[in-house]
């Protein structure tokens, strides 16, 4: 088929897909019923979007990743769980453990809200693992007033290799809310570190008024605690921040670093999930050890969190990151809540997962950070469908032989004919979301938009676009990264969107552009520029009780770019739900 053929094909597929969406939508609000009709399926119960590959319990509610840590040999994984609902409630500490980040074994809960500080939920903290040899969790605790404090427990027994028991501390509630904020607001401690003076510090989210912030405590021996003057860190009118994660970056190396060092070439990122818009927001800078507060740089020093920057820019919150002295890298887990109905988490009895678990290490340009599967998950990887060097036209071409709807798929863009871009109108950088609608993937430009068709059913009515578009700017090109969600399913109800953000990278020097991909049934997490921007969807296709799910590279750019490498692989399920003996625990 020649160029305006595969034009006219892709123009005709993006046709059918918009019509089809909208016939339907019309019929069903006109819909008359001449004969019973079969009870049509909720594909939602269905199981067919369970992850294979992404951690999730059997059954009920998760939200935050809670304590990770790495401890003798053994990943912990705590998270905020609800044991009795597929809703939000109850707040307890779930807890698996895994030696691989990959196969997970689940042990009996850590924490349940049964004490009169605890009552309403054990609700988000961190663990510390102090001096490398005594764990200790740090966790909120919600009263009957709603009031919340924050909390120790320890291993009930230290020589049980996967810590099964846990013990709240007699002391407990250590740290309760000031009087100058209130008491609802108030959650969430960090890991806490030692300073040069030898206490340990922690910080808890916090709103003062309007501003976020978060709260300095110090401590001489992990259960008596007292409020620094100056909070660690705050901003105006950012609201309540929720699950602050604190710890150092190497600015030479690509190894992770311990929450301790304040000295050499490092440089400290401060994250905030926040509350009112439900984005995790992440600012470089220095610790100021001497003040004992974080000081922020370039987009951070900016009081305004539109400007500061984020670890993901589709659905995922209330992430928190350890050290893996193992492995000697930083690792970030993220929530990924669902974008179906709460009457659909409550028929399919489950919602929330979390996110591959990411490596996380500064860029070499400084300036933000970047996030990268860990490399457990290659372990998964089976077939492979390999591409090289393919002059991708305008159209389409399908990926066969590999199972799309669980799938791993890494490919470089090579971009020649960058003139022929298009122009870049400075009003597009307030809200590339809204750009990725406007110009989404059936809009022909001049280089893009070009990237993955993923989940796509036959004819294209359901699947998701991942793609990439290049503006020329005054002095530079900028490259613009979406996930469009608007046509993932026919099932109505659902937050089917699209997100959008611009790569930090320098294309005319690089002239290439990668995307990595993890498909995994309703997971969509996908990874540009090597992982400077990242991007996680839900999404619910309904035509996957029926039929299989199809994968394509696509062009509908005027210009022709080059996959000069695509692979994309089969994976294998892990497993989420084996039994701890399963686990091959080095002693
Ligand atoms: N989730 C927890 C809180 C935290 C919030 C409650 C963030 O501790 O602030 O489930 O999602």
């Amino acid at each position: 088929m020649g160029m305006s053929g595969r034009s006219c094909l892709l123009r005709a597929l993006f046709f059918i897909s918009c019509f089809v969406v909208d016939i339907d939508g019309e019929a069903a609000s006109h819909r008359i019923v001449l004969y019973p009709q079969p009870q049509q399926q909720n594909s939602i119960a269905s199981g067919v979007y369970r992850t294979a590959y992404h951690f999730q319990p059997p059954r009920n509610w998760i939200n935050d990743p809670n304590g990770p840590m790495y401890f003798n040999g053994v990943y912990h994984l705590f998270y905020q769980y609800n044991p009795n609902a597929a809703v939000w409630g109850d707040m307890h500490w779930g807890h698996s453990v895994s030696v691989d980040l990959i196969n997970w074994a689940p042990l009996p809960l850590a924490l349940a809200p049964t004490s009169p500080y605890d009552v309403n939920g054990c609700f988000s903290g961190s663990a510390t693992v102090r001096r490398g040899t005594h764990p200790a969790v740090l966790y909120t605790g919600v009263d009957a007033n709603y009031e919340q404090s924050q909390n120790l427990a320890l291993p009930a027994n230290l020589s049980d290799p996967v810590l099964t028991n846990w013990t709240k501390s007699g002391h407990n509630p250590l740290i309760s809310a000031g009087d100058d904020f209130e008491a609802t607001n108030f959650r969430d401690p960090t890991t806490a570190w030692v300073g040069s003076d030898g206490l340990w510090r922690t910080a808890v989210g916090a709103q003062i008024g309007a501003n976020g912030t978060a709260l300095l405590y110090r401590s001489r021996d992990f259960v008596r605690w007292e409020r620094a003057s100056r909070p660690l860190h705050s901003s105006s009118g950012s609201g309540m921040w929720e699950c602050p994660d604190f710890y150092p970056v190497s600015v030479v190396g690509v190894e992770g670093l311990d929450t301790p060092p304040t000295e050499g070439e490092v440089k400290h990122v401060l994250k905030m999930s926040l509350f009112e818009t439900h984005s995790d927001h992440y600012m470089l800078g220095a610790y100021d050890a001497a003040r004992d507060a974080f000081v922020p740089e370039g987009e951070g020093a900016v009081d305004d969190y539109r400007a500061w920057q984020r670890y993901d820019h589709g659905k995922f919150y209330a992430s928190k990151t350890f050290f893996d002295a193992g492995r000697r890298r930083r690792i970030l887990w993220g929530w990924l809540n669902e974008s179906d109905s709460e009457a659909d988490d409550v028929a399919k009895g489950w919602a929330g997962i979390q996110t591959i678990p990411r490596t996380i290490r500064l860029d070499s340009n400084r300036r933000q950070l970047i996030q990268w599967p860990v490399e457990e998950v290659r372990s998964l990887r089976k077939h492979v469908v390999h591409l090289q060097n393919m002059e991708l036209q305008t159209g389409l071409h399908e990926i066969k032989g590999v199972k799309a709807s669980q799938a791993d798929v890494e490919v470089d863009f090579q971009l020649h004919d960058l003139e022929r871009a298009q122009t870049f109108d400075p009003t597009w950088a307030m809200d590339p979301p809204r750009l990725c609608a406007e110009q989404d993937a059936s809009v022909q430009g001049g280089i893009g938009p070009f990237g993955l068709l993923v989940l796509a059913s036959e004819k294209l009515e359901e699947h998701s676009a991942i793609f990439f578009r290049v503006y020329k700017d005054q002095n530079a090109y900028k490259v613009l990264m979406c996930s469009d969600q608007r046509r993932s399913s026919l099932w109505p109800e659902l937050d089917k969107a699209a997100y959008g953000t611009f790569l930090d990278m320098n294309l005319e020097k690089e002239s290439k552009i990668s995307l990595r991909t993890l498909i995994d049934h309703s997971v969509i997490e996908s990874f540009g520029g090597g992982g400077r921007a990242c991007i996680s969807a839900r999404v619910y296709p309904s035509f996957f009780s029926n039929s299989s799910a199809h994968l394509y590279l696509f062009n509908n750019g005027s210009s022709s770019t080059t996959v000069s490498r695509l692979k994309a692989w089969d994976m294998a399920g892990a497993r989420l739900n084996i039994r701890v003996d399963e686990l091959s625990i080095e002693h």
